[in-house]
C-alpha cells in the first residue's frame, strides 16, 4: 500500500506507472490520511493539502449531524501554528489579545478576564469562500484547492461580544475607525511571505462579532483556532481569524497581501480564464456570504428506485434576510417545486429543507435553488461570477443520479 512508500518512491512510481492512478478517497498521495495529519480528525476527510492542512468533509459525513462535530469539520490553514494539529483544546497559558490602532489607549486582555465577561452563543455556518471552487473550473481553470461542496460546517460558537468588550474596557475609538483588522499567532512558512490577517467592517463587527472561546460546547479545538477566535456570523471562513492575538482599529482595509490581493471578488463580471489584479477599488473582500443551498441526499452518482424520492439538504446566506424558499428542479431548471423549509435557531445557521420528488426510470438530474426575502438567489449558470481564484461560488448545484 502507499502508506509504506515515502514521497520520493511515490513520485517515482507515479512517473513509472503514468497517470490514471486512483487512490482511495480521503487518502493523500503520500498516504497520510486526515487522522494521521491532524489528531482527532476522521480518516474519511478529503485531504487537499497536507503541508499547511486543507481538508474537506464529504457530504456523506456532513449530512448526519445538525451541529458539525469537530471530528469531521473541514480545515483550512493558510499557514500553521506549531502544535495546533489536533482537535484537543489549545495550550493557552499566557494567551493575550492586544487591542490597538485608532483607540485612545491600547489595551491587552488575557483569557481569564475574557472568561469572566458575559458570553453570547451563536449557531452559524463556517464556510471557506473557496467552497465549490471546483465548479468554476468547468468554465476555466481557477487557482486553489479544488473544494467540492464540503468546505463548510454548521457550528455553535460561544464567546464575548465585541461590543461588550469595548464597553467593559471603556475602549474609546476614534471616529476615523471604520475597520477592524485581526491577526492570529500563526506565521508564514517563509519570513518574506505576508502574514495572514484580515480587515472587517466595524459596523457588522460591533453588531455581530464574538471573541469566541468555545465551539460546540467545549474549548475551541486547537486546529480550529483555539483558545480564541474572532467570529463574525454571516461572513466567509477566511474572515474568522483563528488563534487571535491582536485587533487593530483602522480607517481602511489593511494593505496586507491576503486582504488586498487575495480573498476578493471583482466588482464587474470578467470573462472566464482572464487575469485580474485585485485592488481595493475594483473588488470586494470576501465578507458576507452569498446565498447557497447544498443537496445532502441523494448524493451525486447514487442509484435510486423509481417513485417518490426524498430529496434533502441545507441552505444559508449572510443572515441579513430570511431565506424563504428552496425549490427543486428535475428538468434542468425549467420548472421548480417548493421544498419544505425549517427555520433554524439563528439567522446565521443553516436551514434544513426536504421534498418528495417523483423520479422516473433513466438518468436524472436534481437541482436545488434558495431565495431569500431580499430576492437574492443562486444563478443557474455556475460560471457566472467566475474569478481567477474561484471565490464565492454559489451556483445551483446539480446532482446526477441513476433511477432504476
Ligand atoms: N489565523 C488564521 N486564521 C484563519 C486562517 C489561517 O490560515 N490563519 N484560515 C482562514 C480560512 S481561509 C478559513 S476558510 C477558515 C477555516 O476555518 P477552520 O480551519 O476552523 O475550518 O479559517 C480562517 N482563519
Ligand atoms: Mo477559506
Amino acid at each position: 500500500m502507499i502508506t509504506d512508500l515515502n514521497r520520493r518512491d511515490f513520485l517515482v512510481s507515479t512517473l513509472v506507472c503514468g497517470a490514471g492512478l486512483a487512490w482511495p478517497r480521503g487518502v493523500w498521495a503520500d498516504g497520510e490520511n486526515a487522522a494521521q495529519l491532524v489528531e482527532g480528525k476522521d480518516p474519511g476527510l478529503i485531504v487537499h493539502n497536507a503541508k499547511t492542512i486543507e481538508m474537506e468533509t464529504p457530504l456523506a459525513l456532513l449530512r448526519n449531524h445538525r451541529l458539525t462535530p469537530k471530528k469531521i469539520l473541514f480545515v483550512r490553514n493558510n499557514q500553521e501554528l506549531p502544535g495546533a494539529r489536533t482537535t484537543q483544546p489549545a495550550k493557552d497559558a499566557d494567551w493575550r489579545i492586544e487591542l490597538m490602532g485608532l483607540v485612545e489607549y491600547p489595551r491587552t486582555i488575557d483569557l481569564a478576564r475574557l472568561r469572566a465577561m458575559e458570553q453570547n452563543e451563536v449557531e452559524m455556518v463556517l464556510q471557506c469562500s473557496g467552497n465549490g471552487r471546483k465548479q468554476f473550473s468547468r468554465a476555466a481553470k481557477v487557482k486553489g484547492a479544488p473544494w467540492e461542496q464540503g468546505a463548510v460546517g454548521n457550528v455553535r460558537f460561544r464567546g464575548v461580544p465585541l461590543a461588550k468588550l469595548l464597553d467593559e474596557l471603556k475602549l474609546e475609538l476614534s471616529p476615523d475607525a471604520q475597520l477592524l483588522t485581526a491577526e492570529g499567532k500563526d506565521g508564514p512558512a517563509k519570513p518574506e511571505d505576508a502574514d495572514f490577517e484580515h480587515s472587517l467592517p466595524l459596523g457588522d463587527v460591533r453588531r455581530r462579532s464574538l471573541i469566541a472561546l468555545e465551539m460546540n460546547g467545549e474549548p475551541i479545538p486547537a486546529v480550529h483556532g483555539g483558545p480564541a477566535r474572532l467570529v463574525t456570523p454571516g461572513y466567509y471562513g477566511t474572515m474568522q481569524v483563528k488563534w487571535l492575538t491582536r485587533l487593530r482599529f483602522e480607517s481602511r482595509e489593511t494593505f496586507n497581501h491576503h486582504q488586498r490581493r487575495r480573498y476578493r471578488t471583482p466588482h464587474e463580471p470578467i470573462a472566464p480564464g482572464s487575469d485580474f489584479t485585485y485592488d481595493f477599488d475594483n473588488s470586494d473582500a470576501n465578507w458576507r456570504m452569498r446565498i447557497k443551498s447544498i443537496i445532502f441526499s441523494p448524493l451525486d452518482g447514487e442509484t435510486l428506485a423509481a417513485g417518490k424520492v426524498a430529496v434533502r439538504g441545507v441552505a444559508f446566506n449572510d443572515g441579513g434576510a430570511k431565506i424563504d424558499e428552496v425549490e427543486i428542479s428535475i428538468d434542468d431548471g425549467q420548472t421548480w417545486q417548493r421544498a419544505k423549509l425549517d427555520l433554524p435557531r439563528s439567522p446565521y445557521a443553516w436551514y434544513h429543507w426536504s421534498a418528495n420528488i417523483p423520479l422516473s426510470k433513466g438518468p436524472g438530474r436534481i437541482m436545488a435553488r434558495a431565495t431569500d426575502a431580499l430576492g437574492r438567489t443562486q444563478p443557474l449558470d455556475g460560471a457566472i461570477g467566475w474569478n481567477p481564484a474561484g471565490y464565492g461560488w454559489n451556483g445551483v448545484q446539480t446532482v446526477e443520479v441513476k433511477v432504476t
